[in-house]
């Protein structure tokens, strides 16, 4: 394909309810969206990076930066791309995982469209419709969690997910667990908030028959993990420490998780988290997906990447109105606890030209 243009959009959501972790509190979404136009047809990319560096080193402004100045140029200036060919066009510039990813997702959704293909099947989806889970974030009250859980629980999701940090730990755990019995698939996410000194903490978790606790310690810290998981019959996952399939392969080696969070976005592209789901296949390790409060745009390519067989817990892929009161697609709507994994060309849905106006807060656009 050609390249004509490339727009950088950025639109603003307020979030149904404030969302806290340990890293801080959103109350809106700030998304960088990224428009190409190519001689075959056009395609949407999401970046997941958030406001502030908190949850990873990216953040949207940076993101944008990185894009205007450094990744844009160098895509424009290549005389065909495909969606293949974009990590190694982009591959001088290092890191930015979460800029590169939007990027490589729109020339591939424009590809896609232009093969009459979708990103399920050409992704090697073997559903047609994918188990949703649902990320709970740190409330102000055990009462409200557990009424917040309770609402989660007549909807559908068919697993709940708590965020935790040292304070917020066993209390609730314990609570829901009582509340809601011992059948229900209950899983935890302490985006790195423990280190050795609070680790005990962890292992207090243990008798709650959690699915897994979730990055418990630094990015950067596999070490800690891996004695933790010797230390738990609970099973280990990582989510920010793993960003590319070396680095899963390395973690699984090392004995520092036994669940993988797969999030596109913070591995560099679908293409790449493909590569994360046969190695941990391979390795005889399952993936779940994960999610980055993503508008229908990134949700759409993430439950179509769900729907591989080795996706085996439900997903942080919950339904449009989880998030948001108007999504930028079609929403998607909770059947049963599921979502059905989108079938059309590219990544199956459009944004709504009509929302998108309202949401803008700026565009940038760049020319071949
Ligand atoms: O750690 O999984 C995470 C949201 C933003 C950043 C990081 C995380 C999350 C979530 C919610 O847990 C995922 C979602 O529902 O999209
Ligand atoms: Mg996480």
């Amino acid at each position: 394909m050609k390249l004509q243009t490339v727009e950088l959009r950025r639109i603003a959501l307020p979030l149904v309810r404030p969302f806290r972790t340990s890293f801080g509190v959103q109350t809106r979404r700030d998304v960088l969206l990224i428009h190409i136009v190519t001689d075959e047809g056009e395609g949407w990319g999401e970046c997941v990076a958030l406001a502030d560096p908190f949850y990873s080193s990216e953040y949207v402004e940076g993101a944008q930066a990185v894009l205007r100045d450094y990744l844009v140029p160098r895509l424009l200036a290549a005389p065909h791309v495909t969606a293949r060919a974009v990590a190694p066009l982009l591959g001088e510039v290092l890191g930015h995982r979460m800029a590169k990813a939007a990027i490589e997702t729109a020339v591939l959704d424009a590809e896609l469209r232009a093969h009459d293909l979708s990103f399920a099947s050409y992704l090697g989806a073997t559903r047609t419709e994918v188990e949703c889970g649902v990320s709970v974030g740190i409330a102000p009250s055990v009462d409200k969690l557990l009424e917040e859980v309770a609402g989660y629980i007549k909807q559908g999701y068919r697993r709940i997910k708590l965020k935790i940090e040292p304070g917020w730990d066993v209390e609730p755990v314990r609570a829901v667990r009582e509340s809601f019995g011992p059948e229900l698939p209950l899983q935890v996410d302490a985006n790195a908030a423990y280190d050795a000194a609070t680790s005990a903490k962890l292992e207090a978790l243990d008798e709650f028959g959690l699915l897994l606790i979730e990055q418990p310690f630094a990015e950067d810290d596999l070490h800690q993990h891996a004695v933790l998981s010797q230390r738990i019959r609970t099973a280990v996952c990582l989510d920010e420490s793993i960003t590319s399939a070396r680095a899963a392969a390395d973690a699984i080696r090392q004995g520092a998780c036994s669940v993988i969070n797969v999030k596109a976005g913070r591995m560099g592209g679908y293409l790449e988290s493909v590569r994360v789901h046969d190695v941990c296949e391979a390795l005889g390790i399952p993936v779940w997906c994960g999610g980055m409060l993503e508008t229908g745009i990134g949700r759409a390519a993430n439950v179509a990447l769900a729907a591989l067989p080795n996706f085996r817990y439900p997903g942080d892929t919950s339904a449009s109105d989880r998030y948001y009161h108007q999504d930028v697609t079609e929403p998607f709507v909770l059947r049963d606890g599921m979502l059905p994994v989108p079938s059309g060309p590219g990544m199956g849905v459009e944004p709504r030209q009509e929302v998108l106006q309202e949401l803008t807060t700026s565009v940038e656009t760049f020319r071949r």
